[in-house]
């Protein structure tokens, strides 16, 4: 008994310590929290801008759009209360093996380096409507929404693994690869196939901003990934690597978000499958 009473101590004490060290440090606290604030103002000001659409696929549209800023909210909190933070030891070859961390505002110092593996886990609830919203503006038909969807959710969880590797360096970088591989899919139906659809549903200038816009930023995180401390560590600090990805996320979900609710806003009816939209049938019931 007593074992596991102090067992369970260490996790809550660490978790809570991991929390100051957030509170704490000023560049990791507020890639943390100036996202919070963002993603609590950016629904509000999309529920503003969308409060008198009544055509269901655009307000379809735009509830996508709205829950990546809500899973956001949700994700930061994880990483603000330390609930999705581990510190966790690099295995040997990996270049922040041996490294040791001193938690911010503590006199204490902890065998390994900050892994913000939250963002990865969350990734796999956001990203989805991203490419939801994309898939409903290009007109594609539902087999490729899905594949899209399937793949974007198995390239954040295998990237969720390469994070948390410690048994060997080079299964981390094995996990990686397997990611970048589904991304590659995802490029393929964001650069290849909707593209397509977008001109056939007269969608093709909004889509191509989108496209554009969310090709360059996610191959973005996948280098950051590369270069951060988690990777390469070319960059080394906790606090840097995270900005990068807020910065990222300031514009891969808030930026295109508002770009698809302002288009969505303004062309009802191109977006529109009309006020049947969604009815499985408009058959007269048969009287029998
Ligand atoms: C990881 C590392 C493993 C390899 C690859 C990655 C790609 C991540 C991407 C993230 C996009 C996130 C967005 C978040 C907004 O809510 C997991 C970094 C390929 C593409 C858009």
């Amino acid at each position: 008994m007593a074992a596991i009473t102090s067992v369970g101590s260490v996790v809550l004490q660490t978790q809570e310590q991991l929390f100051e060290h957030v509170l704490n440090d000023a560049l990791l606290g507020s890639s943390i929290y100036v996202n919070i604030a963002l993603a609590g103002l950016s629904l509000l000001f999309f529920m503003f801008l969308a409060r008198n659409v009544k055509d269901p696929r655009s307000q379809l549209i735009i509830v996508a759009a709205m829950s990546v800023s809500a899973v956001s909210i949700a994700s930061y909190s994880g990483l603000a209360s330390g609930l999705t933070i581990s510190v966790i030891e690099m295995p040997e070859g990996h270049a922040m093996a041996g490294e040791v961390t001193e938690l911010a505002g503590q006199d204490q110092v902890v065998e390994g380096t900050v892994s913000l593996w939250g963002r990865y886990l969350t990734w796999a609830f956001s990203t989805p409507f991203i490419l939801l919203a994309l898939g409903l503006i290009a007109g594609s038909n539902i087999s490729k929404i899905f594949t899209a969807i399937i793949f974007d959710v198995g390239i954040m969880l295998t990237g969720l693994a390469a994070a948390l590797t410690t048994s060997s360096h080079l299964m981390r970088w094995f996990w990686y690869a397997i990611s970048c591989t589904f991304f590659l899919v995802v490029v393929y139906i964001l650069l290849v196939e909707w593209p397509e659809d977008a001109k056939a549903a007269g969608t093709a200038d909004i889509f191509n901003t989108l496209k554009l816009l969310t090709v360059v930023l996610w191959f973005g995180y996948t280098i950051w990934w590369a270069l951060g401390n988690e990777g390469l560590a070319v960059i080394d600090s906790v606090g840097l690597t995270s900005w990068g990805y807020s910065a990222f996320d300031i514009v891969a979900k808030y930026g295109f978000s508002f770009l698809v609710i302002n288009y969505v806003i303004n062309n009802v009816d191109t977006i529109s499958g009309g006020a049947e939209y969604g009815a499985t049938s408009d058959a007269i019931p048969a009287d029998d």
